[in-house]
């Protein structure tokens, strides 16, 4: 069977209480989503929006890759778990190049967030460069094999296929592109893990314009989706073009 397709927002740092607001109208507006919902707000949001989010899973957007400990400003995948959180995010692009994030941190990062019962949702991407050079298959499945936890299985990961050139730009590959990758990211997860099933989304400039087309492609399995995310209206097109 084909995996259930899970929508996932990822607000980045925006939000303030007051955005609750939009999850409660995200909320009250769903009727019977052929889908999983996440959003993941900023941290300092986790537990409020747990309380409200309904149906609707919460996670956060990275976690330390320890339990606890002295780590000044970090967060362990087991805080996030604590305030009510079912998934997180390791390795986004931001994190990889804002804060030099390697793969075998986001490894460890992902191995961390099993530990404490969470799905680690494991991004991966090539820049515009490395399309450029004809590498962006090579360096995605690359990035997928290093970072990938140990014991990863369908149910506790997610691999998030997001081309960094595509992130909040407006612009996305073609569909043939997007298939391709995903086509290949089917194969290599399951050479890694032994399970055909994992979920692939896509992410980048996801938006209720584009996103039918792209969650009608086979090996896309949800989207991960930034700006979009930010308002119940434009999300909650998204969720019913699942
Ligand atoms: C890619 C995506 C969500 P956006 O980073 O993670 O953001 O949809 O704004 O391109």
């Amino acid at each position: 069977a084909a995996p259930r397709t899970l929508i996932a927002g990822n607000w980045k740092m925006n939000g303030l209480n007051a955005a609750l607001a939009e999850v409660t109208a995200l909320r009250d507006g769903l009727s019977a989503p052929n889908c999983d919902i996440l959003l993941c707000p900023p941290a300092t949001l986790i537990a409020a929006m747990a309380e409200v989010a309904g149906p609707i899973m919460v996670g956060g957007q990275d976690c330390h890759a320890a339990a606890s400990g002295a780590h000044t400003g970090d967060i362990a995948a087991e805080m996030i778990a604590d305030a009510g959180g079912a998934a997180v995010i390791v390795g986004h692009s931001e994190r990889r190049t804002d804060h030099a994030e390697t793969d075998a941190q986001v490894k460890a990062k992902a191995e961390a967030a099993h530990r404490a019962g969470l799905i680690a949702i494991v991004c991966v991407g090539e820049t515009e460069a490395e399309r450029d050079a004809g590498r962006a298959l090579d360096v995605v499945l690359g990035q997928t094999a290093a970072s990938m936890p140990d014991g990863a299985t369908a149910e506790n990961t997610v691999i998030a296929y997001e081309p960094v050139w595509a992130i909040g730009t407006g612009r996305t590959p073609t569909l043939d592109d997007i298939a391709e990758m995903h086509d290949a990211l089917r194969a290599k997860t399951a050479e890694l893990t032994g399970s055909d099933a994992m979920r692939l989304l896509y992410g980048g400039s996801m938006k209720p314009g584009n996103a039918a087309e792209i969650l009608a492609i086979e090996t896309v399995n949800g989207g991960l989706v930034g700006g979009a995310s930010l308002k119940a209206a434009d999300f909650g097109a998204i969720i019913a073009a699942a």
